[in-house]
């Protein structure tokens, strides 16, 4: 009986791992166990003998199980120790940086022209980029010689063979869209259209895609005085200054008559563009009295109504604004390419905030 106790304390001390541990339990303890064997031959002995050894064979067998007990929650605790030590983390760690976006500088300036002329009782119209010819072209009395019309100047849609019918077209402005709202919601109507455009055009200052602008008023009595009212009224909320004076040069588009390129008095005084004084003016957009055949296109009755009409360019106002100094800013909407060529927008504390990582 002391042989076994000491036999399997000691294996019990000496295993390893719990898989020896548990060999060491089978060897005793199993069900073929040497342990349970002798417990089994308990049977076979006269009542004095059982007597005798009984008791002592009990004592055994639980002094082996709480020291198989104790032993396996050590090992237990020394596995839990080394897989804290393998697989700590530090908490306190900075996260990863994370890339974070910021809105386009286009978007915003859609976003802002869109509030300022909302605030004037402007709703946004929207359409298509792909355009029919009439929409493009002849409801805005282009002449079907007119330059804009020719292979160089339009990206015209591929026609299957043998289809003879216009071509569709990548929209040259959004005026399509108010002839469509025109003929939508009648007069008197006041809209504004917001969106891109496409032009075969590339080199430094122009993108084959663009942004554009353009606004509509019709009513009984819209004159070209309201037009100048609503512009500079535009020109003072987007560049956030106090005065701005306009310049309206006479002009010509085929869609107005009379038609007016609108230029805005400013400096640019080191490098530094300041809008609203100054000895020089920029040109910023084009306007006029929307031409009667024009209206007609859009359902509208040149004899009972009229109204004014512009067009401007957001990729080059956003610049303007922003101190953009070069197109490629824009490109791949790429933050980098942003902060290289300069958005001034990012220096704002509240845009920078989400920036700063
Ligand atoms: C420019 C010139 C302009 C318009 C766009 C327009 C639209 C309709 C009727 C009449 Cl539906 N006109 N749009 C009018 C004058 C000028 O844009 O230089 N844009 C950058």
């Amino acid at each position: 009986m002391a042989e076994l106790r000491g036999k399997y304390l000691d294996q019990i001390t000496a295993v390893a791992d719990i898989d020896a541990l548990e060999a060491v339990r089978l060897a005793a303890m199993g069900k073929k166990g040497e342990i349970s064997l002798k417990m089994r031959e308990l049977g076979q002995m006269d009542a004095e003998a059982r007597q005798r050894v009984g008791p002592a064979l009990n004592g055994l067998k639980s002094e082996i199980d709480a020291a198989l007990k104790a032993r396996r929650a050590g090992l237990e605790d020394a596995v839990l120790d080394a897989r804290l030590q393998a697989e700590w983390l530090d908490v306190t760690l900075p996260g990863r940086p994370r890339p974070m976006g910021t809105i386009h500088p286009i978007s915003q300036v859609m976003d802002e022209l869109t509030a300022i002329f909302a605030d004037m009782g402007f709703a946004v119209a929207e359409g298509p980029q792909i355009e029919s010819d009439w929409y493009n072209f002849d409801a805005l009395n282009i002449a079907p010689e007119h330059p804009a019309r020719q292979e160089h100047d339009t990206f015209f849609m591929h026609r299957a063979e043998g289809d003879n019918r216009p071509p569709h077209v990548l929209r040259t402005h959004t005026s399509p869209v108010q002839i469509r709202a025109m003929q939508d919601q009648g007069a008197p109507i006041r809209v504004i259209a917001p969106g891109r455009v496409y032009r075969m055009d590339m080199d430094q200052t122009h993108t084959p895609m663009f942004h554009q602008v353009e606004g509509l008023a019709i009513d009984r009595d819209i004159s070209m005085a309201q037009l100048k009212w609503t512009l500079e009224e535009f020109c003072r909320a987007f560049f956030e200054v106090d005065e701005v004076e306009l310049r309206f040069r006479a002009s010509h588009f085929p869609f107005t008559e009379p038609s007016a390129e609108v230029d805005i008095r400013c400096s640019w005084e080191g490098g530094q563009l300041k809008i609203g004084e100054g000895k020089d003016w920029l040109e910023i957009l084009g306007s006029g009295m929307v031409h009667p055949q024009v209206l007609r296109a859009g359902g509208i009755d040149p004899d009972q109504w009229q109204g004014f009409a512009f067009g401007l360019g957001i990729d080059r106002i956003a610049m303007l604004k922003y101190g953009i100094p070069d197109l490629r800013a824009f490109f791949e909407s790429d933050l980098r390419w942003l902060r290289h060529y300069g958005f001034a927008a990012l220096d704002q504390p509240a845009l920078a905030a989400g920036l700063s990582r």
